[in-house]
């Protein structure tokens, strides 16, 4: 996480009339690296509902060719990052496991749109997330987490694996990076704007 002042709880609920706050989702099938993302970019400490693997959800998630990841969100990561003087991010982890359908009715009002954060060695996982995604009609860019030692695909393999239109951003990024994983924030949040500006247009 990168070391900044702790605030206070009202870090949480601050909104100056000056800052548009903007919803933002990050979203992604178990372990491709939320809770990470959010941990480090989140000005505040993260809130996280991250507890320790149960035996059940052992059972649930799979957990195969996962590496060393002992933990599982249950429900929700949650942080802030002000991108500017004038934008402030309000970034919600959501989990993409079909257990969690009903969380995305409430999730994904009010969202500008979703950072899809995948796994390029597992990209059949990111399927359920997708269509997830595209059911709410959330904008969306793509993040590729990259893990270490895993032979990077090509940009448009995972464009035609996921059947992306043209349009859709996709970043490659280390979701423990705290310039690598903002640069990503950036261009949806850039990919927004400019749907933004075209439907006003
Ligand atoms: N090498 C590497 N490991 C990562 C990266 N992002 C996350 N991890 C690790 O992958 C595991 C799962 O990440 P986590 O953030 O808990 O995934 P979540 O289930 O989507 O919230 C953790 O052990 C992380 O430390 C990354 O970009 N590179
Ligand atoms: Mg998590």
């Amino acid at each position: 996480m990168v070391s900044r002042p702790a605030l206070d709880d009202h870090a949480y609920v601050r909104s100056g009339a000056e800052q548009t706050a903007v919803k933002i989702l990050v979203v992604g099938h178990f372990a491709v690296g939320k809770t990470t993302f959010i941990g480090t970019l989140s000005e505040i400490t993260p809130l996280s509902t991250e507890e320790s693997m149960t035996r059940v959800s052992e059972t649930v998630d799979d957990l195969k060719g996962v590496r060393g990841k002992t933990t599982t969100t249950v429900a929700l990561d949650f942080g802030r990052l002000t991108l500017s003087d004038r934008v402030v991010l309000y970034l919600f982890g959501t989990p993409g496991q079909e257990r969690f359908v009903n969380l995305w009715e409430d999730m994904a009002r009010g969202a500008l749109g979703a950072l899809v954060l995948v796994d390029p060695e597992r990209l059949s996982d990111s399927f359920a997330v997708m269509d997830l995604v595209e059911e709410h009609g959330l904008a969306y860019a793509i993040g590729i987490n990259h893990f270490d030692g895993t032979p990077s695909r090509t940009e448009a393999a995972v464009r035609e694996a996921l059947d992306l239109l043209p349009e859709t951003p996709v970043v490659v990024m280390d979701a423990r990076d705290e310039r690598s994983s903002t640069d990503a924030l950036i261009t949806l949040v850039r990919y927004l704007q400019q749907r933004a500006a075209l439907e006003h247009a």
